[in-house]
């Protein structure tokens, strides 16, 4: 195969940082020189950023690949550098969090706040008999009680494993058996549209019972916060109120140190197939390149930038840049509650004109739902307090970067489009915004000190203009260090197809373009092969959306008679052009569209007009789904959708 992945589409738009902001930023462009030796800079990173009890001496163990071992000899604690330290440095008063509840209530918690508060939970958790080592299960909503559990349970050094308060009970259950949790945080209930949505009666589900059926749960005590003021069911040897014991407890506990090596938290990820896997973190690599990534990716000035990060805490976004990544860096920031648009479709436009916010991190799929419904609802607000844009979790086609940049960016803000995994920990492919020339749909550079490549089946090298699948070459210092209670799944899903070269395996399709850039072309299990050409999901669909009518696009491979695999899509149109135009013909005209964007070879079999699209809780399209429908089967598994109604919808309208 000398083509792993055709490329066909071409941009060459360019824009390069604003001057102001070049010169007053974070991160310069001698950062890639002096990375040429990337253990001597994570080194050097490590030691800026993080506060040692134990200096460490080595800094890389590859000895045992794939298990890395990173700054091992050191020692930390890190909930004493998220928190402590900024308060024995005088910015105790710092706002860390301005919380906004959905029904609009606010709370303001500075770091001598959260440092007191993660003190108390702290002597709570140890009182429940919690040591370094065990796993405690937190499931909570969007409040700042779950930035404190979370950073408690790092303090006593135990492990966190983060349930994403979306997921059902069953979730909840098959995670905390896994991980064998000694104590589940959660809160009766969260608000969500409008609504308190329960939590604590999937907990009690979770735990119940199991007559004998399946392993006893580890379970010995559950930890309730107060938020949604619903009834719950209480088990009085079991549950506790936070209210009842975190006020209470004493709020003196030293931070102990840790080893760097000693594992932080567990974060299940489903994955394509079959049982979630739990990975694994551990302490000072992590927070070295959260905090460091963080840092630059975002050009933080901790005294003045306010920064905002939508993600919720259930997934790695949330973890590394919510949590770890600006807690580590002092930094003051926005966490919201609930839905973009409860009470109404203006409601993050809303929060930023409020808090004035500086820097705000979120998804293409949020994007391109804010596209759907038209630029007069960001219109209304006074955006101009923003200075950069991210994006991660899906490749953000140019026109919703062109958008995110006009619309939300007033035309100036740097755009960051972050590559990274639940896996790598941390950013790794990225712009740096006072230094890199950003290119409308393409992640572009390797972080300074992160090795990738493009490389083909046979992990040679690509070169420019040119497709195929990322590798990391190098290890880094936030990578997973493994799959909970599993190692060989760990070697054999990531090791094992480029043992050879010792390359990790991201399960991406990528391109280098002409100037050696990347661009992320979606997953490799979505590759569609027409005809004996490989093409990837992100630049059909990029033509798609690229057509006025078009807010969102998914394309799948679809097996055909004629040419192996036929590319079926799915779109969703913008609501101002279902206001002047009828969908009629829509349908031609896109296929039509999309042979002339990019050639004939990509032109759809069968472009479908959807209202919605089957996503993940946070926010990936599912096209595992959308293939079963292109190609007539019964609709597989759907337990992971964020509405599961959504597939029966377009099931009908393929009918
Ligand atoms: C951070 C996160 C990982 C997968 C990854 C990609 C996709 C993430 C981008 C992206 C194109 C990006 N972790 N992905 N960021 N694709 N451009 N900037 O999302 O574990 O939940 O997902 O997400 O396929 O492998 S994750």
């Amino acid at each position: 195969m000398t083509n792993p992945i055709d490329h066909l589409l071409h941009e060459n738009r360019r824009f390069a940082p604003p001057e102001q902001f070049a010169a007053d930023a974070v991160a310069t462009a001698d950062l890639y020189a002096r990375a040429a030796d990337p253990e001597v800079f994570w080194a050097e990173r490590a030691r800026e950023t993080i506060d040692w009890r134990t200096p460490f001496t080595e800094v890389l163990d590859w000895s045992n690949p794939p298990f890395a071992r990173w700054f091992a000899d050191g020692e930390l604690n890190v909930a004493y550098n998220c928190l402590d330290r900024h308060v024995d440095a005088g910015h105790g008063d710092r706002v860390a969090l301005l919380w906004e509840g959905e029904p609009g209530d606010e709370r303001r918690i500075t770091y001598a706040e959260l440092t007191d508060e993660v003190k108390r939970v702290a002597n709570v958790l140890i009182g429940f008999g919690v040591e370094p080592g065990d796993r405690v299960a937190v499931y909570l909503p969007m409040i700042p009680e779950a930035v404190a559990a979370m950073l408690a349970v790092a303090r006593v050094g135990a492990v966190h494993s983060v349930v994403f308060g979306g997921f059902s009970a069953d979730s909840l259950r098959a995670r905390i058996d896994d991980a064998g949790a000694k104590v589940v945080i959660t809160a009766d209930g969260g608000y969500r549209k409008g609504k308190v949505s329960p939590l604590k009666p999937a907990v009690d589900a979770a735990l119940a019972d199991r007559g004998g059926q399946g392993p006893q749960a580890s379970v010995e005590r559950v930890l309730v916060v107060r938020r949604g003021g619903n009834d719950v069911e209480w088990m009085p040897e079991r549950d506790v109120w936070w209210h009842d014991v975190v006020p209470a407890a004493s709020g003196d506990h030293e931070a102990p140190a840790f080893e760097a090596e000693h594992p932080l938290f567990v974060l299940y990820t489903s994955g394509t197939t079959g049982r979630p896997k739990g990975i694994l973190h551990t302490s000072g690599g992590y927070l070295t390149q959260s905090a460091y990534t963080h840092r630059a990716v975002f050009d933080l000035h901790p005294e003045s930038d306010v920064y905002w990060c939508t993600a919720d805490v259930g997934w790695i976004t949330g973890h590394t840049y919510v949590v770890y990544g600006p807690l580590a860096n002092g930094a003051t920031q926005v966490l919201y509650e609930g839905t973009p648009d409860s009470p109404h479709p203006g409601r993050w436009w809303e929060i930023i004109e409020k808090y004035g916010v500086t820097s705000f991190y979120t998804a293409p799929t949020a994007i391109r739902s804010f596209m759907k419904i038209g630029r007069t609802v960001p219109q209304s607000f006074d955006l101009s307090s923003l200075r950069v844009l991210g994006s991660v979790g899906e490749p953000i086609n140019p026109e919703a970067w062109m958008w995110y940049r006009e619309v939300i960016g007033g035309g100036t803000a740097p755009i960051v489009d972050t590559w990274w995994q639940t896996e790598t920990g941390a950013i790794m492919i990225s712009a740096l915004p006072g230094v890199t020339e950003t290119k409308p749909g393409s992640a572009q550079v390797p972080m300074p000190g992160i090795s990738v490549d493009v490389v083909d089946e046979q992990g040679q090298h690509v070169g420019n203009d040119a497709g195929g699948l990322l590798v990391a070459t190098k290890p880094w210092p936030s990578m997973l260090r493994g799959i909970w209670g599993d190692p060989e799944r760990f070697v054999e899903t990531y090791w094992e197809k480029f043992a050879a070269q010792g390359y990790y395996f991201a399960g991406d399709g990528a391109r280098r373009d002409e100037d050696g850039d990347i661009w992320l072309l979606g997953r490799v299990d979505d590759v569609m092969n027409v005809s004996g050409h490989r093409l990837s999901t992100a630049e059909i669909e990029s033509a798609l959306v690229a057509h006025e009518a078009t807010a969102e696009a998914a394309v799948v491979g679809a097996a055909d008679e004629t040419t192996g695999q036929a590319v079926v899509a799915f779109v969703v149109l913008k609501q101002s052009y279902l206001d002047r135009h009828s969908p009629d013909g829509l349908a031609k005209d896109l296929r039509v569209w999309v042979g002339d964007q990019i050639g004939p070879i990509a032109r759809p079999r069968d472009v479908y007009i959807v209202g919605e699209l089957p996503k993940t809780r946070s926010g990936k399209i599912m096209r595992r789904l959308l293939r079963d429908v292109a190609e007539g089967r019964e609709v597989g598994d759907t337990t992971t959708l964020a509405d599961a109604a959504v597939m029966n919808v377009i099931s009908a309208q393929v009918r």
